[in-house]
């Protein structure tokens, strides 16, 4: 369904932060329920944190005139697709792949479309996992099926991100070579560091589940 779009007004701003903020909260609550389930079932917790973010007005804004749209409600609405962004931190790699199915399965999220710069990063060594969904938000007079752009990564990923977000912003994108080559070094580093943890924690509940087995 449609929003009532009053265009240009404060109101019709308000409706906008309203409704995304509600698909933040709904997204939010399904990732600490399948997290809770995850741990009663398997007695450990796959997400490590999510962090929640509205898109500020002056980065949609910068979004729309980067990508030669007008800055409308509309707009917005139509052309950028990270207003309502969440950010699932895990401890291992498999875990990334584990909540993107948890999530796609369930019946009311529609997946709109997947990124996955784990399989093929970015030239700057950006690796993560993107998915675009819509949730239906009830209002009192209507449904509105809301796009949250949910980003999976590890926290050794997250940590890359950051620092490297922060270099880009100080330099404002132009970022000496040396620091890129650094970046990208850095990257593959994060990559092996996840690998080795990845395989040590399978060992260790192998080892574990063998133990059980044996007493
Ligand atoms: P912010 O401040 O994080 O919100 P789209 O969003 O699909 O219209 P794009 O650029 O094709 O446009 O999307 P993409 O590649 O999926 O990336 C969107 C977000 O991923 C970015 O949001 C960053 O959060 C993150 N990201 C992508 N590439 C990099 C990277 O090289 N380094 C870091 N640190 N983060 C990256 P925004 O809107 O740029 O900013």
């Amino acid at each position: 369904m449609e929003f009532r779009v009053n265009e240009e007004t404060v109101d019709s701003w308000k409706e906008v932060q309203l409704v995304y903020n509600s698909a933040l909260k709904e997204i939010g609550t399904k990732l600490e329920i399948l997290n809770d389930e995850f741990q009663h079932v398997h007695r450990y917790n796959p997400i490590e944190h999510i962090k929640a973010r509205l898109k500020t007005p002056e980065s949609i804004v910068k979004k729309l005139k980067k990508n030669g749209y007008e800055s409308t409600i509309n707009n917005m609405i139509e052309h950028v697709n990270d207003i309502a962004g969440i950010r699932v931190i895990c401890s291992f790699t498999s875990d990334i792949y584990r909540i993107a199915d948890m999530i796609a399965n369930q019946n009311d999220i529609k997946v709109l479309s997947v990124k996955d710069y784990i399989v093929s990063p970015k030239a700057s060594g950006y690796k993560s996992y993107h998915m675009l969904v819509s949730v239906p938000i009830f209002l009192s007079d209507r449904i509105v099926d809301t796009k949250v752009e949910i980003q999976i990564r590890t926290v050794a990923m997250d940590f890359w991100a950051s620092l490297e977000h922060k270099i880009n912003y100080k330099f404002e994108g132009n970022a000496p070579i040396h620091i890129k080559e650094e970046l990208v070094e850095c990257a593959r580093m994060v990559s092996e560091l996840d690998n080795k943890m990845l395989s040590l924690n399978e060992e260790v509940l192998k080892l574990s589940e063998e133990q059980n087995g044996v007493r």
